[in-house]
């Protein structure tokens, strides 16, 4: 059948608004239409293509799947060996490299990319005249597996370069992976349907890539970050790492929009440790920092040794998983209560710390894993978070590995212990303030960092305190003498009358601070700071009923009951005017119910990065946060502002890269003047 012109013509426009919508979506991270709209457009062009098949390409968007099933892989011989790279477990060796780079090349200070070493699997991707002919995996180095089918499926990837003068060939490297919650969803759905889980999003990514169906590979949310490039015939290539990523950004393909130029190891070192702090805010997995000799001439130069070249570094982050034994299982307190089950593990180091316990939650979580004393276990630390029991490794476990019973009194006042929630899986000291834990652990969270921020009052010196019956509730703080606590163990005069100041400093408060402090139930920092901004006053907040307390977003029904309940308690009341008296004040607004909407700064996201003179981090994003803004520990393409202090790290760069509004410190203080925040 011969094709009509304007169906031609239409297919055509089509296939490169589909295009360009993929680059607006993956690249620039900038969509412009919705997921409705590009599904329209591509339902045309299926359509279009299926009424007159002459119209088809290889290179059509409608392309990406539908190849038949393959038998197996055929193998692919990479024709520039795929290195891998050297890797670096702490500062030192990042040192080191960069001493071995300058001496090589005679330079003072030497500029690299930094950016993150993603947590999936390394492919190349071949293009011929712009057109992606093939898709390999990176196999030994050498040899690797011709997955074309599967990698057209990945809609991140262009099987047409965007532009025109390409090379006549290229091959690309890059890093396909799966984000936390596309790889969530697939096992959630490999569950439903009885199949296997995955263990973690790099098998995912993986094993989604080495599917025979393409049709499955189709259906798994990959994605792709390119990073290198391999063999290039006949083009004229950038002279840096930095332009290379800009180039194949311009030709559509996706390139990790964190990657930055640094000058000398400290930028380096800096980029690492805002990494390490940002990484948690990522939707995808990522396991360390890949610094890059910035220009490409001295690469060459460096070259490589073995498989993994001189000119670059892996700096990786600690792991986040490690065996070891329980050698026992005890309950703790809480402050409300909550008996908590906790492993005693043999110490071992994970995720950059010395883990030596780990929260078992409930009975439901000691049955679920099936844990006994004496078992070895697979333990994980990530980021800030407790540590937890993963598994059990069922193979090593004892003859003489024992069941542990739950308690039914408390293990610190004896009180009952009483089981609550779904199927009674939480256990609550019935105790009450009767139980020294719970005032232990009240007090404690009362003097944290967060709350009223009493430097030097540590988790001993609570517990002396509550022992020698000195304290009962956190009023009584305010009238503790130093002589009283230099009368405490390994407490001296001096150690004693700075706690005096510490405690005098924290008197002076804010109010989401005080109701974060006050420890009722579920109540966090982010409802704390809902309720002050809502109510201005304590008063307010007292006397709201439920039903109001419930209007405010993310307060639901168990936790406006919680802080109406709190408020009704004589006992909470007491302490509070407990406290009052002894000097603790926080100002009050009137703006009470002000819409947070209305706030100068709402909708706006923020980022601090360097030192401030004038106030800690944590003060300035308190202040912003006053005024509404977001903040967030990363520079992205939705950062609205960066207030970049002294010594900034990479976010300067990067905001700098993306073009967004950077504010110094005295623009910041001007900003906070003029909306009279102190
Ligand atoms: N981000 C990034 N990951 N990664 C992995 N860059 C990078 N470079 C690599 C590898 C294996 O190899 C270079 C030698 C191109």
């Amino acid at each position: 059948m011969t094709v009509p012109a304007r169906a031609r013509q239409r297919a055509a426009d089509l296939r490169e608004q589909i295009n360009q919508h993929n680059y607006r979506y993956y690249v620039l991270d900038d969509p412009v239409i919705s997921d409705a709209e590009y599904d329209r457009l591509l339902r045309e062009l299926q359509e279009l293509e299926s009424k007159y098949p002459a119209l088809i390409t290889a290179d059509s968007p409608t392309q990406r799947v539908g190849a038949q099933p393959l038998s197996s892989f055929a193998e692919v011989k990479h024709k520039v060996p795929m290195l891998s790279l050297s890797n670096a477990f702490d500062e030192n060796e990042v040192i080191a490299f960069d001493r071995r780079i300058r001496e090589r090349a005679e330079l003072g200070v030497v500029e690299y990319v930094a950016e993150p070493k993603m947590d999936g699997l390394a492919v190349s991707l071949s293009y011929e005249h712009g057109v992606l002919v093939r898709g390999a995996t990176r196999g030994d180095g050498t040899t690797g597996e011709d997955v074309t089918q599967n990698i057209k499926t990945i809609r991140s990837i262009p099987l047409r370069l965007l532009g025109n003068r390409h090379p006549r060939s290229i091959e690309v490297r890059g890093e396909v992976f799966m984000t936390h919650t596309g790889f969530l969803a697939l096992n959630e759905r490999q569950r439903n349907a009885g199949l296997k889980e995955f263990v973690n999003p790099r098998n995912a990514a993986a094993g989604s890539l080495r599917q025979l169906d393409p049709k499955l590979t189709a259906e798994r949310p990959l994605q792709m970050f390119c990073y290198a490039a391999g063999e290039v015939e006949n083009a004229r290539m950038p002279e840096t790492q930095h332009e290379l990523l800009r180039q194949l950004r311009a030709w559509g393909l996706a390139a990790s929009p964190l990657a930055a130029l640094v000058k000398g190891v400290d930028q380096c070192l800096a980029y690492y440790r805002d990494l390490v702090e940002s990484r948690k805010s990522l939707s995808y997995p990522i396991d360390g920092v890949v610094y890059k000799v910035n220009s490409l001439r001295l690469q060459r130069t460096l070259g490589a040794v073995s498989r993994a070249p001189r000119w670059a570094l892996a700096h990786k982050f600690p792991a986040e998983e490690e065996t070891t034994i329980v050698n026992a299982i005890e309950v703790q307190v809480g402050r409300t209560g909550a008996i908590t089950p906790v492993a005693r593990l043999e110490p071992v180091f994970v995720g950059g710390v010395t883990v030596s316990n780990a929260t078992l939650h409930n009975r439901a979580e000691i049955e679920r894993l099936d844990v006994k004393i004496g078992d070895t276990v697979v333990v994980r630390r990530a980021g800030d978070v407790i540590p937890e029991i993963v598994k059990v490794v069922k193979s090593r476990r004892p003859r003489t590995a024992k069941r542990f019973r739950f308690p039914d009194r408390c293990p610190v006042c004896r009180s009952e212990i009483v089981y609550e929630g779904g199927e009674g899986i939480i256990a609550r000291c019935s105790g009450g303030l009767y139980c020294s834990a719970q005032r232990k652990e009240m007090l404690k969270h009362f003097a944290s960092r967060r709350a009223m921020d009493i430097d030097g009052l540590g988790d001993k010196i609570i517990d002396q305190l509550v022992e020698a019956g000195m304290v009962e509730d956190a009023g009584d703080l305010y009238a503790l003498t130093a002589a009283q606590l230099a009368s405490l163990d390994r407490l001296a005069e001096k150690s004693a009358r700075n706690l005096i100041n510490a405690l005098e400093r924290s008197k002076w408060t804010t109010l989401s601070r005080f109701l974060f402090a006050l420890g009722i139930s579920q109540v966090g920092e982010t409802t704390a700071r809902q309720l002050a901004h809502h109510y201005g006053s304590l008063r307010a907040v007292m006397d709201a009923t439920e039903d109001e307390l419930q209007s405010l977003t993310d307060i639901g029904p168990i936790v406006a009951a919680n802080i109406h309940m709190f408020f009704r308690q004589p006992h909470n009341e007491q302490v509070i005017d407990k406290l009052r008296q002894r000097g603790v004040v926080w100002p009050e607004t009137k703006q009470s119910k002000q819409d947070p909407s209305s706030l100068p700064l709402s909708g706006k996201t923020m980022v601090l990065t360097g030192t401030l003179s004038a106030m800690t981090r944590d003060e300035a994003k308190t202040k912003l946060q006053r005024l509404g803004a977001k903040v967030t520990g990363s520079v992205s393409r939705k950062t609205d502002y960066v207030i970049v202090g002294a010594d900034p790290g990479s976010k300067a760069s990067k905001a700098e890269q993306l073009g967004i509004e950077m504010l110094d410190e005295a623009q910041f203080i001007q900003l906070l003047a003029e909306h009279r925040v102190k």
